[in-house]
């Protein structure tokens, strides 16, 4: 892909949202390799679906030929970056944040290819050279670059002003600056990228570059992700949607996807796939013509999980999906069970005799007493691993759970109950 197709690519998909140079960043890449880094603080021991746009705009730069350099901020972490933030910060030990560190530089290195043979992705860490710098070469040498005057002027800090912010969060934007300038001159980086709120970050680099002399350099940044509703991008009810899949199940986060809005699924399809226009296209008619087929959003919900979590990952989350809206649960290996019930109210129960239905219902917490349980099973609203059960004294036996232990207990078309025999 040429250079002036890369950005064209980017532009259609509107990850474009600012850069200091286009005309002259194109001249730079047209035919040439540059190479390109993006940073991620060790601020939680996992990356959230925030730093995706990032993390796969450094791909859409390696696959064009480019080479992405990922850094893990193991000392800007410790430091905290006031940038988009109205409060200050608490610092965290720094064993956490060199714990924190290594989960995000696995996580990350998902993402890029260490392997292609022209153009192998790096990924540093800038406690590397920052932990190197002594106080007197720190403000002789970097400090001295900087005027107050300029880092007040960034909306990092002004916005920080009349609610105070320390001296630490405001020397922040000299790192992240020395790091550009560190990766210019050691490994001839010429552009950083990161979302709307780096811009500040980004330039200072750029503000250091220049005044050192150095040959010419780039910033560009992506836009903040937003949604037509207005909430705010990449939270669910139950918190932030995470890449660990630890944190967030794949099959959670398969879900996440899938219940993208008409009104956002074309732009996420632009920014989160790597779908093809004519692809997406199509996709864009299924949700004119076809709303209720919800294609796009489940061509979206596949690409992203593929992505992060693997095929196999895809395939579970769809079975998954599956069981869930028929009910039939029988069919799910004990992960793919255990995943799909996450959340749901579950009870701990002993023994191996068979238990009533009536106090089975009763036992989970279906209803809330006898003659509830009664009416409920009569009128045919529960079921039993997706099977209806409709006689109050139907013997739950052992040979009904599932892999030995489980029962799922269903009231109704929604509500599920877990049981787990021990
Ligand atoms: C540190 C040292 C550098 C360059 C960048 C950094 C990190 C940067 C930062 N980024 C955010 C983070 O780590 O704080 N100062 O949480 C987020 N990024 C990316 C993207 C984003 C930004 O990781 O907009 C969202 O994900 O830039 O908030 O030399």
């Amino acid at each position: 892909m040429s250079a002036a197709e890369l950005l064209e690519d980017l532009e259609y998909r509107g990850l474009v949202y600012q850069v200091t140079d286009r005309e002259g960043l194109l001249e730079l890449m047209d035919g040439n390799r540059i190479s390109l880094y993006c940073g991620f603080d060790p601020t939680a021991d996992s990356l959230h679906i925030g730093s995706l746009l990032p993390i796969l705009c450094l791909r859409r730069f390696q696959q064009a030929g480019h080479i992405p350099i990922v850094l893990v901020g193991g000392a800007t972490g410790l430091i905290g970056d006031p940038s988009g933030r109205s409060t200050e910060r608490s610092l965290n030990s720094a064993d956490t944040v060199a714990e924190w560190t290594e989960s995000l530089r696995r996580q990350l290195s998902r993402f890029v290819n260490f392997e292609a043979a022209n153009n192998p992705a790096q990924i540093v860490n800038n406690y590397d050279w920052i932990s190197k710098l002594d106080v007197i070469s720190f403000l002789r040498d970097v400090g001295k670059n900087f005027t107050v005057n300029y880092m007040l002027a960034k909306d990092s800090v002004d916005s920080r002003l009349s609610g105070g912010i320390s001296f630490t969060e405001f020397s922040y934007m000299i790192l992240q600056a020395y790091d550009f300038y560190k990766l210019h001159q050691e490994q001839g980086c010429t552009l950083q990228i990161g979302g709307s709120d780096q811009w500040g970050n980004i330039t200072a680099g750029l503000e250091l570059i220049g005044k050192s002399g150095g040959s010419k350099a780039f910033g560009m940044t992506l836009p903040l992700v937003v949604k037509s509703d207005g909430k705010k991008f990449g939270k669910s009810e139950s918190g932030a949607i995470w890449l660990d899949r630890n944190k967030t199940s794949a099959y959670q986060f398969y879900q996440f996807w899938i219940n993208t809005d008409d009104a956002d699924v074309v732009k996420f399809l632009k920014y989160f796939t790597f779908l093809t226009r004519e692809e997406i296209a199509a996709l864009e008619r299924e949700v004119a013509e076809r709303p209720e087929k919800r294609a796009a959003q489940r061509a979206l919900a596949r690409a992203v999980t593929e992505i992060v979590h693997g095929a196999e990952a895809v395939e579970s989350a769809e079975k998954i999906t599956a069981a869930l809206f028929s009910g039939d649960v029988r069919e799910l290996s004990e992960d793919e069970l255990v995943e799909a019930l996450e959340g749901v109210p579950s009870t701990d129960l002993e023994g191996s005799a068979e238990i009533s239905l009536t106090d089975l219902v009763i036992s989970c917490g279906a209803a809330s007493s006898r003659r509830q349980a009664k009416q409920d099973i009569e009128s045919g609203a529960v079921y039993v691993n997706g099977e209806r059960l409709t006689a109050i004294d139907t013997a739950v036996t052992p040979e009904h759970r599932l892999h030995g232990k489980y029962i799922v207990l269903r009231r109704g078309k929604k509500n599920y109950y877990l049981i787990k025999f021990t």
